[in-house]
């Protein structure tokens, strides 16, 4: 990046091009010395090939030459790196030290090497064998009640894994299976489930190809999901209108330049403009925006019904297929068009524009991402998206539907395969029958309710499957504290971070292989699946050699623990299953027989096998039988009132970032560059609160609880960000984010909208 475009307000390249070709090389020559780099990125998300680490998002039957995109080949290269965090390199540093250390630097030390021990007297990681491990590890559980554990999942790992760690969990007599979902999507599983009758999405990709108009609320694709780019701008050289609802001008939705297009990579041709609409809304300010959509869109049908004796609505469907229409009318018709615009921060003339976009759209898919579910009421903000769509029968009919954009590339399919802290989600009379055991029906504790326990010193023990609980979570300085407390932590896990510097009194290290690399087993390598965002199911197959030789698989590891946890059982075989992960797809098939039919013969299908949606069949499985209308308590998602100095903090993920792994300090989308230590606002709001462009501030919490939580060494950056928004990176705010301040149904963590103050 040029020096003058350091620390500025906006990139104007398009998304995709050179820079991220850029991106990819510039990674590629810090972290891998292996001459095989390319070709593992060849064979990212191609049959036979392995399944991208980073986002959900589908991968094609006709995928492209290259079917992976920036991000994805940085997570890629991120794994395949030379450094090695060896027990040696790890012993060099005290625990303590490591703490003050950046979340880039502990995983800039490289791939974990061998499992290794926390040792309190020398506060250092020292080396173990693996039975070491496991029986300690064991020992620890079976002297604790089982409702004391929690075993953390987070996104990444297989549906194979993950369908082990859930019958490990419940054959040891617990639910507490959090995931990373329940900070993410979880406000999808559950307002979509109650609303429409299925926890996930509609859409497959052929939607994609037969739509008119796509509304986007809250995702930034250009960073997290970027191939789905590709069937955008397809979309967009079809016709199609996209309608964006973001407070954020993200690059990615604005322009795109197609890295697999030489003509527009050389500039002959014309990046593609993605965004018909760009609305700023405010940050939790889409149930009002939405409302203002379904008021013109009332009105426009109110307008036709009398001119023209048509409908604009689907009124057919309305009839037959929902409940509650009336009441969603009455309500809507109560609202003013100044609330709605002092709300959303959008004018009247903009909502119904983008509205008579969706009125002359014969099909709509909405897609949407954290913009609306890490809000308080991001439960409404679902709510008026299915309102929105089943208004024209948007949902169940080809080239419609709701479209979630899901996070870690196996997050979905691991809810899938019972890693739920909801019994009634998982079918334990068919786990009872299958393994001879009676599994636990009480409830358990998802993210939000595991880190209260903690809290409250009732959670004994903590197994994490991969992730970075302790820097994900809200509520950063009392959780790290109260996680010493803990008696045993466990992280399974391939780079060092900082949840594995705050430990328990017994505190594990187990590295695991990465899903590029060759899992070899007594029946020979294995081949390991993920769901994606539209529900298909894929085989991914690895083809690296593992980066070190004490390294063990996720499901061996699993397999491991639980061995020496519980009592011997005939029908619970964890050597045979790990010999052969066919084996478990067996279980899987046996436990989930609807959707995993011949799975083992179906998991190199082009594209993936679809494992099924009822509400696609306008199958209704809710309280009613029929899709739900909802009626919003509230006008904004927020969840809490504006004040004079109160600012709503959007908590953002950079372009250099996935998720609590860093891997540099450029966000080249938002011409942020060489630092994250930054505060985003408007230029205005800067003026007006007295600061300057420049001037390093801090942020606290302003949530009236009476606990003290701040931020310092924040530069102040002009930023186009709507009116009492500001922005910041997530993972460093999470120390500002209260605990309690969550999804009111879903206790998804509202890191869209946090209240805080400017301190100077
Ligand atoms: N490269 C990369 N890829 C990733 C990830 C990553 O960190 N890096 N993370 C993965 C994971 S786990 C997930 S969950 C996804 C996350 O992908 P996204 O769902 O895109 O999540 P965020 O990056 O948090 O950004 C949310 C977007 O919402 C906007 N926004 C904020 N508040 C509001 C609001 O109130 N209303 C609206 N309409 N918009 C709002 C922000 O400006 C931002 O553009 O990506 C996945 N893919
Ligand atoms: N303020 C704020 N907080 C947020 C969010 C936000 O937008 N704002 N987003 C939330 C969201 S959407 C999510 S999903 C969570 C993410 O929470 P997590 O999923 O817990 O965190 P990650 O950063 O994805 O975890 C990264 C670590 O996973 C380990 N890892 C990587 N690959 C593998 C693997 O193949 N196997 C194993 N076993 N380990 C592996 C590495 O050690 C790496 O350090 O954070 C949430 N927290
Ligand atoms: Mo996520």
């Amino acid at each position: 990046m040029d020096e003058e475009k350091k620390g500025t307000v906006h990139y104007k390249g398009a998304e995709g091009g050179w820079g991220s070709v850029r991106g990819i090389t510039e990674t590629w020559m810090r972290e891998v010395d292996r001459p095989g780099a390319l070709r593992t990125l060849e064979r990212q998300n191609k049959p036979g090939g392995f399944m991208c680490v980073s986002c959900a998002w589908t991968k094609p039957a006709h995928p492209h030459a290259f079917e992976f995109c920036e991000n994805g080949a940085k997570a890629t290269l991120w794994d395949l790196t030379s450094r090695r965090c060896t027990p040696q390199v790890l012993g060099r540093h005290r625990v303590s030290e490591l703490k003050t250390w950046r979340d880039h630097d502990l995983e800039q030390l490289g791939r974990l090497t061998h499992p290794m021990r926390y040792d309190a007297a020398t506060d250092s990681y020292v080396a173990c064998s693996w039975q070491e491990a496991f029986e300690g590890i064991g020992r620890e559980l079976r002297a604790i009640d089982p409702g004391s554990a929690v075993f953390y999942t987070s996104g990444r790992a297989s549906l194979e894994t993950a369908y082990l760690f859930q019958l490990f969990a419940r054959l040891y007599g617990h639910n507490n299976l959090p995931d990373s979902s329940n900070m993410c999507h979880e406000t999808t599983s559950v307002a979509l489930k109650k609303l429409i009758g299925v926890p996930v999405g509609t859409s497959v990709l052929s939607d994609f190809h037969h739509c008119d108009a796509i509304f986007f609320f809250g995702q930034n694709t250009g960073t997290n999901s970027p191939r789905m780019l590709h069937p955008l701008k397809e979309a967009v050289e079809r016709g199609v209108k996209i309608v964006t609802f973001n407070p954020i001008r993200e690059r990615g939705l604005e322009v795109f330049r197609d890295p697999q297009s030489p003509a527009e990579m050389l500039h002959l041709k014309k990046p593609t403009l993605i965004s018909h609409q760009y609305l700023q809304v405010r940050a939790g300010g889409d149930i009002a925006a939405i409302t203002g959509l379904i008021k013109h869109i009332l009105a426009a049908e109110e307008k036709l019904w009398a001119e023209e004796q048509r409908h604009v609505l689907d009124v057919d469907f309305l009839e037959q297929h929902t409940e509650g229409f009336e009441a969603l009318k009455a309500h809507v018709a109560g609202v003013g068009w100044d609330a709605i615009e002092a709300e959303s921060g959008l004018s009247r003339a903009d909502l119904e524009a983008a509205a008579q976009v969706y009125v002359e759209a014969k099909n709509t898919i909405v897609m949407y991402g954290m913009g609306l579910t890490q809000q308080v009421h991001g439960f409404e903000n679902l709510a008026m998206i299915v309102n929105l769509l089943l208004l024209k029968g948007n949902i169940g009919r080809e080239g419609t539907g709701c479209s979630p954009v899901r996070g870690h590339s196996n997050v979905q399919g691991q809810r899938t395969v019972g890693i739920s802290e909801k019994p009634e989600l998982v079918p334990l009379d068919t786990l009872a029958e299958l393994f001879g055991f009676d599994p636990p029906r009480d409830k358990g504790l998802n993210t939000v309710e595991a880190c209260e326990k903690i809290l409250s010193g009732e959670v004994k023990a903590f197994i994490g499957l991969g992730g970075n609980f302790v820097r994900a979570v809200p509520e950063r300085e009392k959780m790290e504290a109260a996680w010493t407390r803990l008696r045993l932590t466990v992280q399974i896990a391939t780079k060092l971070n900082r949840s594995h510097l705050i430990n328990g009194q017994v505190a594990y290290l187990l590295p695991c292989l990465s899903r590029t690399e060759v899992d070899e087993q007594a029946s020979g390598p294995q081949t390991v699946t993920m769901e994606d965002s539209l529900s298909c199911i894929h085989g991914s197959v690895a083809h690296n050699k593992p980066a070190s030789e004490h390294l063990l698989s996720e499901p061996a590891i699993v397999a491991g623990i639980a061995k020496a946890t519980l009592p011997p059982n005939p029908k619970v075989q964890w050597d045979e299953w790990v010999a052969d992960y066919g084996r478990v797809r067996d279980l899987i098939e046996q436990t989930y027989p609807d959707e995993f039919a011949q799975f083992n013969e179906r998991l190199f299908t082009p594209g993936g096998f679809y494992r099924g949606n009822a509400a696609r069949d306008r199958v209704w499985k809710t309280e009613s039988g029929k899709a739900e209308f909802t009626v919003p308590d509230h006008l904004s998602a927020a969840g809490f009132e504006d004040a004079p100095g109160r600012y709503r903090l959007m908590t953002l993920r950079s372009n250099d970032q996935f998720n609590t792994t860093i891997y540099g300090y450029s966000d080249r989308l938002r011409g942020i560059e060489g630092t994250r230590d930054v505060l985003l606002m408007h230029p205005d709001e800067i003026a007006a609160a007295g600061l300057k462009e420049g001037q390093v501030v801090g942020l606290k919490t302003d949530a009236g609880d009476g606990i003290h939580r701040e931020v310092g060494g924040l530069t102040v950056t002009p930023f186009l960000l709507p009116r009492g928004c500001v922005a910041s990176y997530y993972p460093e705010m999470n120390a500002l984010v209260p605990l309690s301040h969550h999804d009111q149904e879903s206790k998804t963590p509202a890191a869209k909208a946090v209240p805080v103050r400017i301190v100077t």
